[in-house]
């Protein structure tokens, strides 16, 4: 069973908490008026992805750092560093590169990154924005300015940065967005052809069916152990709890993944090793071996597929001439024909949960092995039961943890567009009006491309691309305004991406860390970190577990400023009618605050008087300074996915063209596309183990980083405990180091075409033989031959497209050569400040 917690009755327990005073009681204070004032010895509960968090602070000053809640036996390390999260790497005051200063007109965009910075002042940093702000808008268009800014932020529903971006470039006057994400460029845009609905950012199958239930449980390309310690919002903590269940449980479990992750090494599992991108090969060679074993569910095909035939006449050659047999796909993927035939058996025998990552997604012809997968599970059957089929986000911020009955809290909003005449603003449009606006937000939507092409974007404005069935043309961007993100370290092919951030005219960034991406930056202004202000958020984006506040810990460090008050702060300099249209007439933080609070009061006070987790006002909410915990349904912990679907398939119909799971799409194949088929394909990828050559023999997979959040936290001192020599860890079979002679702690260059970095052998049996493992999010740390001195992964990616359907990123596609490194060390520069006057 879940792990209940005692139900937390707030009201109750007040009247005992002496540390109200009590004017908090009254009625409609304003909140922003109310301040219990910052904690200067004591405990204060924020949250963080990586779970609610209890700061301890003395002298006003956090000294420990910790979960607010203890739910697993697992330590979860993120948790821990706060105090470095708050005092260490900050821009401390705003900074202009100096040939902008000197003339931004001409600001030398190719010594971007190179060239010193020169302090100015809050007033004139914020006044150089709006002055270059509005030169571009008027001088190039809406389409110039790009507003996007992909990243992960801190948590928190008010201070969201890349949202406040978006509010201000809209009421300023609309901005060029992005389509997408890089967690799962691909699957996102084919499963809705295949399933209906996206399927990765969905609630799972409850855990508790699972662990009634299912005989095997099926790992595929995920490490849900490293990926669980965050979430979008905030983790409520219980998908790892329920992973130490399933290692108590009596369910089998297999994990098939070219790394023996931590989770393969936690639960014991039988370990597979396909050769990575070969996962629909290996797919395809079990739907053969089931065919011809007769272990095929065709009743399920019948009533609840379209296609299958098609596609079967592919898998017997009829299409190519190629016959996709086990031993077709033992050639391909590495895996011997006995395990293959095997575990096709195994899944079609037993109820089998099959819980698929996204790394493999994360590949070229990335639509590819999910379609693959759904196409495989509709053979077994299994889709719609307690205990089989397929789930895309168990390995994700708790799929599959009950969602709990409660209150959803509101958050700030991109708000409207701003209409301007003449230069003056006229108020702003609403969606539904046809004037001027409405119609920008309708070309806007022509302008915005999927997010991982960016650095095409850049490079080639006017360029049109396929994409999902339409045509987008590049727009010529000239003014970049980043927050939230790191994208010179998300971004695959470095190199290539440097010389696309040294296009535009202007690039501004607000930021809490000295990031290569601050580094590139033209203006950059000092950001609050999320202990340094007051928010508000939800936990388990599946479970909505818990309602925490996050309250501030700390005064802000130097100048930094909350994102919210330095878009304010511009949106002044436009007019008093901007700041009031971005600040809702000049409401602060806290007011805001309280209304996304009241909004879920609001829903919980329509359940009526039996509902179990009574919420008290916002100021007594606050004041106790603990987050509320709702409680799962008895309808969620035996929820199943598809179960409807299963149960009366015309009256409640899939998304999809045809109502039902698509093995075969009609409408895809009308795109007549090269790269993205009618039905599941196998497509050599560009660069893989089947055409590794002397040069580049290994291939190297970046996975997120169990030990931070992308790059977050990397510049914390959780960083010395997995370093090698001061650089990212790279995983390498014990087999290929010693052929190398390479020893575990060696240093070691790791290189391509695109590029080069220094890396720290971690050798080891934890990995296939040909393949390595550099995790992503390393800080770029170029030296003055490019050379990434710390090992950022995506110096060595490539910058290609999935396919014309998706456009997701390959960022686990590429080939490496790797040697030991016996040239003079140099040192680590990332973590430095740049220079600045
Ligand atoms: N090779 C390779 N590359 C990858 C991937 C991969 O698997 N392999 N994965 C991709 C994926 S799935 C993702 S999601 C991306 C992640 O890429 P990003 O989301 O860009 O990575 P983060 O390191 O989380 O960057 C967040 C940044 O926001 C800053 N920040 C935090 N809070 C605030 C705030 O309140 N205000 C402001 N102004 N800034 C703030 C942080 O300091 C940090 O620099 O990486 C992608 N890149
Ligand atoms: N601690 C931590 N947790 C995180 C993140 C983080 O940075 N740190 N990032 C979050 C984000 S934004 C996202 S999008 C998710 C990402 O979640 P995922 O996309 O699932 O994570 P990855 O690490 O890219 O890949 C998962 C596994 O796929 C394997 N793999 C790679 N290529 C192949 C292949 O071709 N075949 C097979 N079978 N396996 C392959 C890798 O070895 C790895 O073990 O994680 C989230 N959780
Ligand atoms: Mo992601």
């Amino acid at each position: 069973m879940l792990d209940r917690r005692k139900f937390l009755k707030i009201g109750a327990t007040l009247s005992t908490l002496p540390l109200i005073p009590s004017f908090v009681m009254g009625k409609n204070i304003e909140a922003s008026k109310v301040s219990l004032g910052l904690v200067k010895n004591g405990e204060v509960i924020t949250a963080a992805h990586w779970g609610i968090l209890k700061l301890t602070i003395k002298d006003g000053k956090v000294v420990k750092s910790e979960p607010w809640e203890k739910i697993t036996k697992m330590d979860n390390p993120l948790q821990h560093y706060t105090p470095d999260m708050i005092y260490k790497c900050r821009v401390k005051y705003p900074y202009v590169r100096k040939s902008y200063l000197e003339n931004p007109d001409h600001p030398k965009p190719e010594l971007r990154g190179k060239e010193e910075f020169v302090r100015v002042s809050y007033d004139e940093a914020i006044k150089l924005i709006a002055k270059e702000l509005k030169k571009t808008r008027n001088t190039k268009g809406t389409s110039a300015i790009f507003g996007g800014s992909y990243g992960w932020k801190s948590s928190g529903n008010m201070q969201n940065s890349r949202i406040l971006l978006q509010r201000f470039l809209n009421v300023t006057g609309g901005f060029v967005g992005v389509t997408g994400d890089y967690s799962t460029g691909a699957s996102q845009i084919i499963m809705p052809y295949v399933v209906g609905s996206i399927e990765v950012y969905e609630q799972q199958t409850s855990w508790e069916n699972i662990l009634k239930h299912s005989k095997y449980v099926v790992i595929w390309g995920a490490d849900p152990l490293s990926t669980l310690r965050i979430a979008w919002t905030s983790t409520d903590q219980r998908g790892l709890a329920y992973f130490e269940k399933l290692k108590e449980s009596k369910i089998k479990v297999i994990c098939i993944d070219p790394v023996k992750t931590e989770t393969a090494k936690f639960l014991n599992a039988k370990w597979i090793t396909p050769r990575p991108n070969t996962d629909v090969a290996l797919m395809m060679g079990m739907a053969s071996h089931l065919i011809a074993k007769k272990k095929v569910n065709y009743e399920f095909l019948q009533n609840y597929t379209t296609g299958f035939d098609k596609f079967k006449a592919y898998l017997e050659g009829q299409e190519d001439g190629i016959k996709k047999d086990v031993k077709w796909a033992s050639q391909i993927c590495g895996i011997d024909e006995k395990t293959i035939k095997n575990l096709a058996e195994i899944f079609y025998d037993n109820p089998t949960m099959i819980m698929s990552g996204w790394g493999m997604q994360r590949a070229h012809h990335g639509e590819q092995p999910h379609w693959m997968l759904v196409t495989l599970c509709c053979m077994l059957g299994q889709i719609g039961t307690k205990g089989g089929g397929f789930g895309l986000s168990y390995h994700y911020s708790n799929g599959g943890v009950p969602t709990c009955k409660g209150g959803i809290i509101g958050g700030i909003s991109a708000g409207e567009l701003g209409i301007w005449k003449n230069g003056k603003f006229k108020g702003l449009a609403k969606a539904n009006q046809t004037n001027k606006g409405a119609e920008w937000l309708q070309n806007s939507a022509k302008y915005s491309f999927p997010v991982a092409r960016i650095a095409d974007a850049l490079l080639n404005p006017g360029k049109t691309i396929d994409h999902n069935g339409s045509k987008i043309t590049y727009p010529d961007i000239d003014f970049i305004y980043w927050v939230g993100g790191n994208p010179l370290v998300h971004h695959q092919d470095t190199n290539t991406n440097v010389k696309a951030w040294r296009k535009p005219r202007t690039i501004v960034v607000n930021e809490i860390y000295w990031t290569p991406t601050a580094k590139m930056a033209d203006i950059i202004m000092p950001t609050t970190s999320s202990y340094e202000r007051d928010d508000i958020t939800m936990t388990g984006d599946y479970s909505n577990m818990h309602i925490a506040p996050m309250k501030q810990a700390v005064e802000p460090i130097a100048e930094s400023k909350d994102d919210y008050v330095i878009f304010s702060d511009i949106c002044k300099v436009y007019g008093k009618d901007v700041f009031n249209a971005y600040t809702q007439n000049g409401k602060k933080a806290k007011d805001l605050i309280k209304e996304y609070y009241n909004s879920a009061l609001k829903q919980t006070k329509n359940f009526g008087e039996a509902f179990a987790t009574p919420m008290p006002s916002f100021e007594e909410f606050w004041a106790k300074n603990e987050p509320i915990t709702f409680e799962p349904s008895i309808e969620s912990l035996e929820w199943t996915r598809f179960t409807d679907f299963i149960e009366d398939p015309i009256l409640n119909t899939l998304g999809t063209d045809s109502g039902l799971i698509e093995i075969y799409s009609e409408t895809i194949k009308k795109y007549n596309y090269d790269d993205c088929k009618a039905h599941p394909t196998w497509f050599e990828p560009i660069e893989w183990l089947g055409n590794a050559n002397k040069e580049t023999p290994f291939h190297l997979i970046t996975s997120h980083p169990r030990n931070r959040l992308h790059s977050q936290l990397c510049h914390t001192s959780l960083r010395d405990t997995y370093t090698v020599k001061d650089r990212e860890p790279i995983l390498i079979n014990s087999k290929d180091a010693k052929k190398l002679g390479i020893k575990n702690g060696d240093l070691v260059r790791v290189f391509n075409k695109r590029g080069e970095v220094l890396a720290g052998a971690v050798v080891s049996n934890d990995i296939m033989q040909g393949v390595v493992r550099l995790c992503e999010g390393g800080w770029y740390d170029p030296d003055e031959n490019g050379l990434c001195k710390y090992g950022s992964a995506n110096v060595l990616t490539i910058d290609m497209p999935t396919s014309k359907l998706a456009n997701g990123n390959i960022s686990h596609t590429s080939l490496v050569g790797i040697e030991k490194f016996t040239q003079n060390i140099p040192k680590v520069t990332a973590f430095k400040d740049p220079k600045t006057l």
